[in-house]
């Protein structure tokens, strides 16, 4: 509770801020695009990791009102990229599953595409397989929705739920990401590389893209690129960044 009025005074106070990881192609090592991740550093200077903050946020709402500034602020920065010649650049914003059953979910993402003027076909959102597995005739008629509109729809930490892929192909997503926890087996067996492969194989079938998601060491990004992963982001390439390093990190390798 003592966490939960602290978040909300942090959203006042504006202790919230977005940080941006590149997402880079294996097989060129230049970017194509960014996930947006939250971070809330307090007065004293201390970092609380969204692993703790987010679920208050959840069950205490906040997250609807931290969501639509996340959604906010990721699209105003894409336009500002844009605007610095990255053009083809692609913002991937986090969503959870209380934004996505809030009725209004639709309509705040075309507001904040209208109010930003971020092109919709740049943005991508990004859901747990864990909210896929919920209800499903009502997030594939929502998923829908989101892809009339433009928006691209990636799966996060795929592999560590059970979708099946009759469903995965129902639910219309454009990307699966490959979890971290898979990408770190699979320097340590034959058997640790199996569950990436699997995706890997999984999206060049079903046409879509697919992300290696923590990649910490060349080896792995140099197994990932043999196995045909065709993008990957991660320590290795870089952290999250505030927003003007960004720029300056993408004026580099671009
Ligand atoms: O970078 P990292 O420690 O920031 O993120 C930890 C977890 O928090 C990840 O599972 C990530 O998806 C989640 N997360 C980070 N930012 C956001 C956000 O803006 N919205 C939601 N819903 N989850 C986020
Ligand atoms: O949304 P998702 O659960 O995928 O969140 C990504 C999380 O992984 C964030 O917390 C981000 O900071 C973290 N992350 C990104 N790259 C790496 C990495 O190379 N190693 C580790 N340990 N964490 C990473
Ligand atoms: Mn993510
Ligand atoms: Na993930």
């Amino acid at each position: 509770v003592r966490l939960m009025h602290a978040l909300r005074s942090a959203l006042e106070a504006k202790e919230l801020f977005v940080v941006y990881q590149p997402q880079i192609d294996l097989a060129t090592r230049r970017p194509v695009g960014a996930e947006a991740l939250l971070r809330w550093k307090t007065k004293d200077g201390t970092f609380i990791a969204p692993d703790r903050f987010i679920p208050i946020a959840e069950y205490s709402g906040l997250i609807i009102e931290i969501g639509e500034q996340v959604m906010r602020v990721a699209c105003e920065e894409l336009v500002r990229l844009q605007a610095l010649g990255f053009t083809d650049f692609t913002m991937s914003v986090n969503v959870s599953q209380v934004q996505f059953r809030h009725p209004r979910f639709l309509d705040t993402l075309r507001n904040v595409l209208a109010d930003t003027g971020a092109p919709a076909s740049r943005i991508e959102l990004e859901i747990t397989e864990s909210i896929a597995m919920e209800e499903p005739d009502a997030l594939i008629e929502l998923l829908g929705k989101i892809k009339q509109i433009g928006v691209s729809i990636a799966i996060d930490d795929f592999g560590t739920g059970f979708s099946s892929l009759s469903y995965l192909q129902r639910l219309q997503a454009d990307r699966l990401k490959i979890d971290r926890g898979f990408v770190t087996e699979i320097t340590s067996s034959a058997r640790g590389s199996s569950i990436a492969e699997m995706v890997i194989q999984l999206g060049r079938n079903l046409g879509l893209s697919v992300v290696a998601e923590g990649v910490e060491d060349d080896r792995q990004a140099q197994i990932l690129a043999a196995l045909g992963c065709p993008l990957a982001q991660g320590y290795l390439f870089a952290r999250p960044m505030p927003a003007d390093q960004l720029q300056k990190w993408l004026a580099h390798h671009a």
